[in-house]
């Protein structure tokens, strides 16, 4: 069966379980509010509902129920390669099940139709300031292509219908997997190499065929999977994924949804981490070990400066996580496994600072969770690899991430899930029932 007909029975089989638990359990209490995680970002307070992958604090993601290593042990693998491809991958996110290599074929050969941009995507890149970061140029591509959205097309149809609306939403999400590494290669292209663009391979699956396009080796190849893949998802609390869910809520389509995400990704909290770690260790590397190894104390040292200063030490840290973060050991064996990686210099640093930087943390007395996340490990990857230019990183998690959450706003308009609204209360309020306790 192809994908979006085993979606359309996996929906349908799921919408009584939703139904059921709102129409005979909806007081049921699976939480409590209080005053501090009311002014605190809300952390911990359960109010989402995602299949598409959960987040255990001491365990890490697993998506569809599945760790990232039984993720990448249980999917087909590229031609070649010992990763998946990212088709694999959204076929499980999507539906729950590993795909047949027959299956992941047809997403491959789906995916190929419509991965044509349109010329007026690139005409409006073209024309923004060149040094506009490149998060600003994927949210504005992605809001550009929203004239030809399916789904809104669908609402202003006159024939909306709430039943089959989830079509549309697959119709889009699908479009904008499939478009947006393209899309991202080319402002790789057209940013940091004169505008040399180099044209789609139709052979090579998505994350080959990303590599290819930025002018990378053989070996990116599966770097790109990889790092894709690990990037898609991490529930649905997290910034980019909860704008998206919350944006598309007001029916607003995917790819306002998603620019509004992309939007949320480009915070240095949360995935522009990645690039605040290459640039807090490239100048650590020049500051401080010029012509000798980096030591414990100069990383120490480094460290507290940092925290002296009043700053965040990126790529530690998390808001759920309470350990190492699995994406972050994933990417570091990636580099165990890979000669020449291993002894990479920048490695060796970042390694170093995984011994460290953990300890430093716990003594500074702040930080719920002194572990690496995933951004503190990801981008080593790709300066090895040669894309040094790392102010494109979080374009790469924002490929990534597109997968996760348009997953799940298409399970969203599936199963009918509402207009996010929660209620605001005001200081005075939250006094009084301060006083009262
Ligand atoms: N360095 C220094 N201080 C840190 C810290 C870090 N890496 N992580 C947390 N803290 C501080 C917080 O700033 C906060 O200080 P405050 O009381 O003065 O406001 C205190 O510790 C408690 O924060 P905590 O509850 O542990 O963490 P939060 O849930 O508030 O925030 C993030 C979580 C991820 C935002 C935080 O750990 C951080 O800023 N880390 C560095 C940036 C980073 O790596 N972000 C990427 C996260 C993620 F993987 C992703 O989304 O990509």
């Amino acid at each position: 069966m192809a994908l979006k007909e085993t979606l359309k029975q996996k929906i349908e089989e799921h919408r009584p379980r939703t139904t059921r638990l709102v129409k005979e359990f909806g007081k049921v209490k699976i939480d409590e509010v209080t005053i501090d995680q009311c002014i605190g970002g809300a952390r911990d307070i359960r109010s989402l509902v995602t299949d598409i992958s959960y987040l255990d604090p001491q365990e890490g993601i697993r998506f569809r129920g599945k760790t990232i290593p039984e993720t990448f042990a249980a999917l087909p693998k590229a031609p070649g390669s010992n990763y998946p491809t990212v088709e694999s991958f959204w076929y499980m996110l999507l539906t729950g099940d590993v795909p047949t290599e027959a299956q992941v074929a047809e997403v491959v050969a789906e995916w190929k139709t419509r991965q044509e941009v349109p010329q007026y995507v690139f005409d409006v890149l073209r024309a923004l300031p060149r040094d506009s970061h490149p998060m600003v140029m994927l949210s504005v591509a992605m809001l550009t292509l929203q004239k030809d959205s399916k789904f809104a097309g669908f609402y202003n149809s006159g024939k909306f219908n709430k039943m089959t609306a989830w079509e549309y939403v697959y119709e889009d999400a699908s479009d904008i997997v499939a478009r947006i590494p393209i899309i991202a290669a080319f402002i790789y292209n057209l940013k940091y190499r004169g505008d040399k663009q180099i044209a789609i391979d139709p052979s090579l699956d998505m994350g080959a065929n990303f590599a290819h396009m930025i002018g990378q080796k053989e070996e990116y190849k599966d770097v790109a999977r990889m790092y894709f893949i690990l990037h898609s998802d991490h529930e649905s609390g997290n910034v980019s994924a909860h704008t998206t869910h919350l944006v598309h809520s007001a029916l607003s389509d995917p790819y306002y949804a998603y620019s509004a995400g992309l939007n949320g990704l480009a915070g240095p909290l949360h995935g522009l981490a990645n690039q605040e770690v290459l640039d807090w260790t490239l100048k650590f590397q020049e500051k401080y070990c010029k012509d000798v190894e980096p030591t414990e104390e100069l990383i120490k040292a480094a460290l507290w400066d940092t925290l002296n200063a009043g700053q965040v030490i990126p790529g530690y840290g998390h808001a759920v996580l309470r350990k190492t973060d699995p994406r972050y050991t994933s990417q570091r064996e990636f580099c165990l496994n890979t000669p020449g990686l291993k002894d990479y210099p920048l490695f060796k640093v970042i390694a170093k600072i995984f011994e460290v930087a953990p300890g430093v943390l716990t003594e500074h007395g702040k930080t719920k969770n002194p572990w690496p996340n995933v951004d503190a490990q990801s981008g080593v990857i790709q300066m090895y690899y040669g894309l040094t230019e790392y102010d494109f990183y979080t374009v790469l998690f924002g490929v990534g991430r597109a997968l996760g959450c348009m997953a799940n706003i298409t399970w969203d308009r599936g199963l009918g899930y509402a207009l996010e609204r929660p209620k605001s209360v005001t200081t005075a309020m939250l006094e009084k029932w301060a006083e009262a306790g």
